[in-house]
């Protein structure tokens, strides 16, 4: 016998040492992806397939195509599961060659003698959906998903046990879960050695909640608030290409057997063990988060994905290159202006103050010089007033949600910048990465509300938060915690702040705002600002934002040559007027000017119109320089 370590942790399984290990793809394996893609590039064919994000999980088939939106939170060791084998009907004696390829679970009476047995090995993600993502992103992706015929969603399970679906399966194969302990595949198997042990080991609690007593399992999502689900996606190939924090369309096979719950019920302890479970190196902790329940975290056996240049739902997901430019040039124009005279209102009457509001959101990393992220735009949004109610800053947040495809307003409450986890951080005794609110997919929107941050004093772990808010502004990165070392991750997370006055936080770009309106009832007043703009200007919204982040741009060589020779005539006149610091932020602002009007090569106007507009920010009553916050 061998027996299989997977990276000094639990023992798998055993394999008697003569079986071979045999890539046990003989061409099948290639043509059922190959298939599936195909056939998932056909028009409208993937609406036909049922989301995990918007269909409970009890309305959908076992072992049928799924898809679920999401996006990488963590990374878990490989596996090795058994790839093919024979079972042995007790009876008559027959084998059966059986494949554990897109499955959890084994057939029972696996033939641990057989030659067949073949181990592969596969890898496992654990993914959430796209944190912060707009509620208008959900409910325009569940509307998409309405064509698929109703049979898909009769709730035929609600009250049936698994075992009574799987009757009606288009698998023949007889399914036998209910013994399922005598050969699970992959790391579930672990479990097993794990069941008569640790008596200290806390049941996970499915969300039915028949064990009331017994903690939930945190699922991690990286907001707090958020709602599932989670999922346990296994890759077959090609893993080294995803990247945590990715963000991609899985589709794949739904497993939710019920022996996986089982595996982490602690009160069943009648499985027959393959395995001595002192040999178990795999801490409790970890067993438990790494094998929750399925019905609580269902596994999905990846069989294609598609990356999401975006998630807004109004454009095609794939590369917008290929897709036509649905606002062409001239209707870019005229929808900025729409949305500018919408902004403006917001910002009670301050025009400038919407125009870079607009700038900053069409903004985004789209490179880096060393160091020095190129591109970003942190508006520092000061000057909000201070209202009764609701607070103005939060109604401001409401109108930005229902624009951009993911979202997040942090109130930077004391309570809030000592408390919550902001980064993420590895919790070795469960071999898992905690999540926190930093991390995010890229071109996500963080709203930093300040007016939040009342008289008192922060702690050590509150200042190290501030800290962390500054590195992203500044550098857009974020340390990810491995208690002995830190780890960098490149970030690309727009930043806006909103202060009333005085601000904790570096940021590029400082406008104050300057109130041409005082309604009586601000509340009311932008309420009716909100609804008066109807879904299909929304969505007009909507795409133009998305579309302008994404254009081309350059600058030709005759425009350079008019640039420098004009930052030479203007510090002609007045030298300490304009520093090379200030040239690089006034080309920043050039650009997403002209992207913002869907041009994409800087214009001698569009540069003019920059410094024009750069000259009025400054000019603001505020002393405090902008775009110099390169240093938090
Ligand atoms: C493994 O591969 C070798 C060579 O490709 C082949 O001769 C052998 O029969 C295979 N064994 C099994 C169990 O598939
Ligand atoms: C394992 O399988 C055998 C026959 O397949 C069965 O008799 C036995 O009860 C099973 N054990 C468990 C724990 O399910
Ligand atoms: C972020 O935006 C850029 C520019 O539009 C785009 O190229 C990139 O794919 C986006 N990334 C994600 C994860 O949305
Ligand atoms: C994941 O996203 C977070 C937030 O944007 C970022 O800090 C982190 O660097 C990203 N990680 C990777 C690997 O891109
Ligand atoms: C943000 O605005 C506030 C309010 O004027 C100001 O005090 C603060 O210094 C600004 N921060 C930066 C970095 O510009
Ligand atoms: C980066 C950092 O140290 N973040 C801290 C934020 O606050 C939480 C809760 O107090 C701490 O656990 C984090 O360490």
């Amino acid at each position: 016998w061998t027996c299989w370590l997977v990276y000094m942790r639990c023992i798998v399984f055993c394999i008697p040492s003569g079986a071979s290990q045999n890539s046990s793809d003989s061409g099948w394996e290639a043509k059922v992806t190959e298939f599936f893609r195909q056939r998932l590039m056909e028009k409208d064919a993937h609406t036909w397939v049922p989301s995990l994000n918007d269909v409970p999980l009890h309305y959908l088939k076992p072992n049928s195509l799924v898809k679920f939106r999401c996006l990488i939170q963590d990374m878990f060791d490989p596996e090795f599961y058994m790839g093919a084998y024979d079972t042995v009907d007790p009876s008559t004696k027959a084998k059966v060659l059986r494949c554990g390829k897109y499955k959890d679970v084994t057939e029972c009476g696996v033939d641990l003698d057989s030659a067949n047995m073949v181990t592969s090995e596969r890898q496992t993600f654990y993914c959430v959906p796209i944190p912060g993502e707009s509620p208008w992103v959900k409910e325009i992706s569940s509307c998409v998903a309405r064509v698929v015929p109703s049979t898909s969603y009769v709730p035929s399970r609600q009250k049936r046990s698994y075992e009574d679906d799987d009757e009606d399966d288009m698998d023949t194969q007889p399914q036998a879960q209910g013994h399922a302990h005598n050969g699970t595949t992959g790391r579930d198997g672990d479990a097993l050695a794990q069941g008569n042990g640790d008596s200290k080991r806390q049941e996970t609690e499915a969300p039915s909640g028949q064990k009331a007593s017994s903690p939930p399992l945190d699922l991690n999502f990286p907001l707090p608030g958020e709602k599932g689900p989670a999922c346990l996606v296994k890759v077959y190939a090609d893993w080294d290409s995803f990247k945590l924090n990715d963000t991609m369309e899985v589709y794949g096979i739904l497993s939710v057997s019920p022996a996986l719950s089982a595996l982490s019920d602690q009160s069943d302890t009648s499985s027959s063990l393959i395995l001595d479970p002192a040999e178990c190196m795999e801490t409790a902790e970890e067993l438990r988060v790494h094998s929750p329940p399925a019905s609580l975290v269902p596994r999905l056996h990846l069989i294609h994905t598609q990356r999401l240049a975006h998630n807004n739902p109004l454009l095609p997901p794939a590369a917008l290159e290929d897709s036509p430019r649905l606002p062409s040039g001239r209707d870019m124009v005229s929808v900025r202006a729409e949305l500018l005279a919408y902004f403006t209102q917001l910002l009670l009457g301050d025009v400038l103050a919407a125009e870079y509001l607009l700038l900053h959101l069409i903004s985004n990393v789209y490179a880096r010089r060393d160091v020095i992220p190129l591109g970003k735009f942190t508006l520092n949004l000061s000057g909000c007033p201070a209202t009764a109610g609701p607070a103005y800053t939060e109604q401001l947040y409401c109108a930005l949600q229902q624009l951009v495809p993911s979202a997040y307003r942090l109130s930077m409450t004391l309570q809030n910048m000592n408390q919550l986890r902001l980064v993420p951080r590895k919790d070795y005794v469960a071999n898992r990465l905690l999540s926190g609110a930093l991390q995010l997919a890229a071109n996500t929107s963080l709203y930093l509300d300040e007016t939040q941050l009342e008289q008192g004093q922060l702690d050590p772990a509150g200042v190290r938060n501030i800290t962390a808010l500054g590195n992203v502004i500044s550098w857009q990165k974020v340390d990810y915690d491995f208690n002995y070392h830190q780890m960098e991750f490149p970030s690309n997370i727009n930043v806006l702040i909103a202060s009333e006055g005085r601000s904790l936080l570096p940021s590029d770009c400082h406008v104050h705002l300057q109130p041409q309106v005082t309604p009586p009832n601000m509340e009311a007043y932008l309420g009716s600002a909100l609804t008066a703009q109807s879904s299909s200007q929304l969505n007009k919204f909507r795409l133009y934002l998305t579309m302008a982040r994404t254009l081309d741009y350059s600058i030709s060589e005759e425009v350079t040559k008019a640039v420098e020779d004009d930052f030479v005539d203007m510090r002609k006149d007045d030298p300490q007027s304009i520093s090379a610091d200030d040239l690089h932020s006034l080309l920043g602002v050039a650009r997403l000017l002209c992207l913002s009007l869907g041009q994409s090569a800087l214009s001698t106007d569009a540069w003019s119109r920059a410094k024009h507009i750069e000259t009025l920010r400054k000019s603001r009553s505020e002393p405090q320089g902008c775009l110099n916050g390169n240093e938090p």
